[in-house]
């Protein structure tokens, strides 16, 4: 069939370049999605031996392991991450590899602005970690990290409660990451709503696509709210403004009301990708379409929505009286209902369903087991009585790992099996994958559960030690065998993933019987993605050309050759193998213009001079980048 490709020049060269200055320069979304994807899991290790600090030094009473200053420090530290530098580009991750490919895109539709968006998250990733160094002898224990949890609230975060460099390096590195997002969000909004394959209406889009859409709505309005508030206690700590200084008569709530309008809808930018992936994997594996997919959509954008009129129930015990307190209970309530109704439509899929328990499934079943405990335990906090005896216990602490960990993070690793093999051409070893699920569900388990009778015990959350009389000793030391216990597992994973890279058993393009477009083109899909764009007639575009449904109205395999008929092959055998194909040239400036980032924030911290380096640097770095042909090649 002739759907013109638009074609220009030669593309096809570049994709077999590999090397590092192809991947410093690279505006491919699928390898920026890769090195999200690494970046990530670095982060997550570091995330991940912080937490096992936490724990050693929680295991039992009167620890001695860590001092409380480094307590605190790395506790803020591990929240940081596992928000900023794990879930987040996890998820952005995932949505660079797959929204092209899925809308029967070739790339993005700002392909350096994603490089960038890469390039500035790494920055602020490391530039917030440099400050472990900045406190004197790391060696001799002398951390210098923030020490003002992931909420980092004013006035506590202001000079004089938390002098030294950590906030400083806290604040300036979220204002990079959240630059690094918006750009994301920009771009994965302008990708889906300009760039679908002819026929790919919004109501065709795959779950997943629809999930990152939303979310990159939330990326954008979401993070310009602590833009702003990160700037006000930049001009406090550093010129000494007085934004949140209650002494100068600044009002001691601004800072949280503007964090959680912004944290609020964080926590669904970190949620709603692993919907989608949820809502991808299970129909395939349980081999039936996705039951209620308006609904589903429709409950995605709805959350999207609500999620902008709840933040007050972090902030019910501060005194906003009781008709605050009782709308926002109320909203926060409702704001369960289209949650309800994606576990429903789960449920659903799956019900009746041939499924086939392979581990991207057992993770999904791990989420939605994990997940609903976790949107059951918000629903007890979203009463405002009960609240006032759960507020920072524990209980808060393990709903959110509940969310966060059962939730977001076990989605997103049912994302990482299933779509390995697209991305290497091979599979991960599924009886290792099992292993994996167990150990990590089983740990999971065994960490948090406990933390919920801690908390209606009474154990406050951020305490570095605990009185040896209080009950508690049992319960924290059965949650430390937890956290290692993942810890194993997560090990399992790791010597999965690199040795499957390798020598993993060849997977070809379509092994799980996909639905949706990417597993129509090869594994890993060349660096045009479709030599021609498809055109789409349904939703599961490639399952209906697949199958069609013999009288009874049972699948059965399209004969071969017939899949003609609906518009072209999609079955992996380019004839032109894509030399026509005009793709963007690789470019360094992207990176060149997100260094400039860094060097600006350490300029602000120890020399002014150098916020004009660091700008010059940005500005060199877009000036190049506006010149480039757009030619390519
Ligand atoms: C059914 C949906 C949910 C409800 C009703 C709900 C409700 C709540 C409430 C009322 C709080 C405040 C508790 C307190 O501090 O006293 C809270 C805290 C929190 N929730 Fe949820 N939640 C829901 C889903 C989620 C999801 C999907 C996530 C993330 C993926 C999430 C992450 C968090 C976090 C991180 C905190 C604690 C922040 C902190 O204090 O450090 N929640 N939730
Ligand atoms: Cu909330």
């Amino acid at each position: 069939m002739a759907v013109s490709a638009g074609t220009i020049q030669h593309g096809a060269t570049e994709h077999s370049e590999s090397g590092l200055w192809s991947w410093l320069t690279t505006v491919d979304h699928k390898r920026i999605g890769i090195l999200y994807c690494v970046s990530a899991l670095v982060f997550f290790l570091v995330g991940g031996i912080e937490a096992l600090l936490i724990r050693i030094q929680l295991a039992q009473p009167n620890g001695t392991f860590l001092d409380q200053d480094s307590y605190n420090r790395i506790f803020t530290m591990h929240g940081t991450t596992m928000i900023f530098l794990v879930i987040m580009p996890l998820s952005t991750g995932f949505i660079n590899l797959l929204l092209p490919l899925m809308i029967g895109a070739r790339d993005v539709a700002f392909p350096r602005l994603n490089a960038f968006s890469y390039w500035a998250f790494l920055f602020g990733g490391i530039f917030l970690n440099a400050s472990f160094f900045t406190g004197g002898n790391i060696f001799e224990g002398e951390l210098g990290a923030p020490d003002g949890g992931w909420f980092g609230y004013a006035p506590l975060t202001l000079n004089q409660y938390s002098p030294g460099d950590g906030i400083n390096y806290w604040m300036l590195g979220l204002q990079i990451l959240g630059i690094a997002t918006m750009a994301g969000g920009f771009n994965f909004i302008v990708t889906t709503l300009n760039m679908r394959a002819p026929g790919m209406s919004l109501l065709r889009m795959p779950l997943f696509v629809w999930m990152a859409l939303v979310t990159s709505f939330l990326m954008i309005f979401a993070m310009p709210i602590i833009a702003v508030a990160l700037f006000q206690l930049t001009f406090d700590r550093i010129f000494d403004a007085n934004f949140f200084n209650p002494a100068a008569g600044a009002s001691p709530l601004l800072w949280q009301h503007m964090f959680w309008l912004f944290g609020h809808p964080e926590v669904y930018i970190l949620i709603l990708p692993a919907f989608g992936i949820v809502s991808e994997v299970l129909p395939v594996f349980s081999r039936k379409p996705l039951f209620g997919y308006p609904f589903v959509v429709f409950s995605g954008v709805a959350i999207g929505f609500m999620s902008w009129g709840v933040w007050a129930h972090h902030m019910y015990t501060v005194g906003l009286g009781s008709i605050a307190n009782s709308a926002f209970g109320i909203s926060t309530i409702l704001i369960a209902v289209p949650t309800g109704v994606k576990i429903f439509n789960w449920m659903g899929t799956m019900w009746g369903g041939s499924i086939s328990f392979k581990t991207p499934v057992m993770f999904c079943l791990g989420f939605i087991t994990m997940f609903t405990i976790g949107g059951l335990t918000g629903v007890t906090h979203s009463m405002v009585p009960s609240d006032y005896q759960q507020q920072d216990t524990y209980y808060i602490v393990a709903h959110f790992h509940q969310v966060l960990f059962g939730g977001a993070l076990f989605g997103l690793f049912a994302g990482v099996y299933y779509w390995f093999p697209k991305f290497t051409g091979r599979m991960l070893s599924e009886t290792w994958g099992q292993v994996h699920f167990w150990l990590m569900f089983i740990g999971f388990n065994l960490t948090f559960q406990p933390m919920m009778i801690l908390g209606l015990m009474g154990m406050p959350r951020r305490i570095s030690s605990y009185p040896e009389d209080y009950g508690w000793d049992l319960w924290n030391m059965i949650a430390t065998l937890g956290a290692f216990t993942i810890a194993l597992g997560i090990l399992v994973f790791l010597i999965n993933f690199i040795m499957s890279i390798r020598n993993g058993e060849e997977s070809g393009p379509d092994p799980w019987d996909g639905r949706t477009l990417e597993w129509s083109i090869p594994s890993p899909p060349p660096h045009y993605n479709f030599a021609k764009i498809p055109v789409v007639h349904s939703i599961d575009e490639f399952w209906h050309r697949k199958y069609v449904e013999d009288s009874k109205g049972i699948p059965v395999p399209v004969p071969k050759g017939a899949a003609i008929a609906t518009g072209d092959h999609g079955d992996g055998h380019e004839e032109d193998e894509g030399h026509d194909i005009h793709m963007p040239a690789p470019s360094y400036m992207p990176l060149i213009a997100a260094a400039g980032l860094p060097i600006v924030a350490i300029g602000l911290l120890y020399a002014y001079p150098l916020i004009a380096v660091g700008a010059i640097v940005g500005l060199v770095g877009l000036y190049g980048w506006v010149l480039e042909p757009v030619g390519g090649d």
